[in-house]
């Protein structure tokens, strides 16, 4: 768990650093070698550890639009999804993605840019592990701050009422872009959600990643026994702003300042230093970690850029062989057909 929260937290800060390239004086949001906008989860690395320890390949993860640290830990290839925040053709959609619409089908992840679009698909992929036989779950993340939108609220109920295995993780760092949470809704804490739908909620309010390892160790061992699914939350920390470039006059100082303080990796290093985990040993997955993290920065920055013409490709799913336009077509009356 140590060797991916780190991993995460530096990949975070290198990628900071090349996204500022070419962007001043005046912050042109369009320069540089990763054009767009760019959310960092720095401080949010506990809750991507804690769950993703407990899944397999098979398991299906969505993310929201701060997804990095969770990729990583769900296992998707730090090299081609470098290469897709980066805008290259060997990006894990070919560069068109960009950093909040990474696939990987290989480990079963994706992400998007819009709040709570995971928990459907999330919900659909338990559906198709329960219909199946199979014993693999459905881990859907999303913000505190997307806990009223309906795909939510409805994937909990579908969930709930077909028992599926899925575990939905509210990551929850007090803010919404400006907004905290307070001034959206009347609930202390998002887990109480799970009451209007009938399944077990449960906070882990300090971002201690063996504390988000146990209560995850409840939630996805109850989806994969076939017992349904669980709603939890986990008080995370958003060290930066809510994306590159946001100035924060909205926040603070003293919460800036508690964020960085609540480091869920410095906690980590002293739970393995009392656990007698040696001081070189940390230090040997850290060089590991920032090794990966610089092999694939470099990797990416030499893959080629994408071909203009290949903007047409991959937008339409090709028809199924045989398959005519309905306005060409006869009926399948007339055919005998099933269609
Ligand atoms: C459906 C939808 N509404 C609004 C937005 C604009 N938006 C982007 S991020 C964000 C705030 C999300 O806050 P939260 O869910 O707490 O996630 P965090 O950014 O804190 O990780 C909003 C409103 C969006 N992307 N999708
Ligand atoms: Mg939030």
């Amino acid at each position: 768990m140590y060797e991916w929260m780190v991993t995460a937290r530096y990949y975070e800060e290198r990628l900071q650093e090349e996204y500022l390239e070419g962007k001043q004086p005046a912050f042109d949001i369009s320069a540089g070698p990763i054009p767009g906008e760019l959310h960092l989860a720095a401080g949010q690395e506990a809750a991507a550890a804690g769950v993703c320890s407990h899944l397999r390949d098979a398991d299906t993860v969505t993310a929201p639009h701060r997804p990095h640290h969770v990729a990583i830990a769900k296992g998707v290839d730090l090299k081609r999804m470098t290469a897709e925040i980066f805008g290259r053709q060997t990006g894990l959609s070919k560069g068109k993605g960009g950093h909040m619409h990474l696939f990987d089908p290989d480990v079963n992840f994706a992400c998007s840019g819009i709040i709570a679009e995971g928990c459907p698909p999330a919900v659909g992929a338990a559906l198709a592990a329960k219909k199946r036989g199979e014993d693999s779950v459905a881990v859907a993340y999303l913000g505190e701050g997307a806990i009223s939108q309906g795909g939510f609220l409805e994937s909990l109920n579908l969930a709930s009422v077909h028992d599926l295995p899925v575990v939905f993780v509210i990551e929850d760092n007090d803010w919404a872009i400006s907004m905290p949470k307070d001034r959206v809704t009347d609930v202390e804490n998002g887990a109480q959600r799970a009451g209007g739908f009938d399944l077990p909620g449960r906070r882990v309010d300090r971002d201690d990643a063996v504390a988000v390892y146990e209560a995850a160790d409840e939630a996805v061992g109850r989806a994969r026994d076939g017992n349904g699914p669980t709603l939890l939350e986990v008080q995370v920390h958003r060290r930066m702003g809510h994306f590159m470039g946001d100035a924060q006059g909205y926040r603070p100082e003293a919460d800036e300042e508690q964020a960085k303080q609540r480091d869920s990796i410095a906690r980590m290093e002293t739970t393995l230093e009392n656990a007698g985990i040696d001081e070189s040993t940390i230090e040997e997955l850290r060089d590991r970690s920032h090794d990966r993290v610089e092999e694939a920065i470099e990797w990416a920055k030499d893959q080629p850029e994408p071909d203009p013409d290949d903007a047409y490709e991959d937008v339409f799913v090709d028809p199924p062989a045989g398959w005519t336009p309905a306005s060409e077509s006869t009926t399948a009356e007339q055919t005998g057909g099933d269609d």
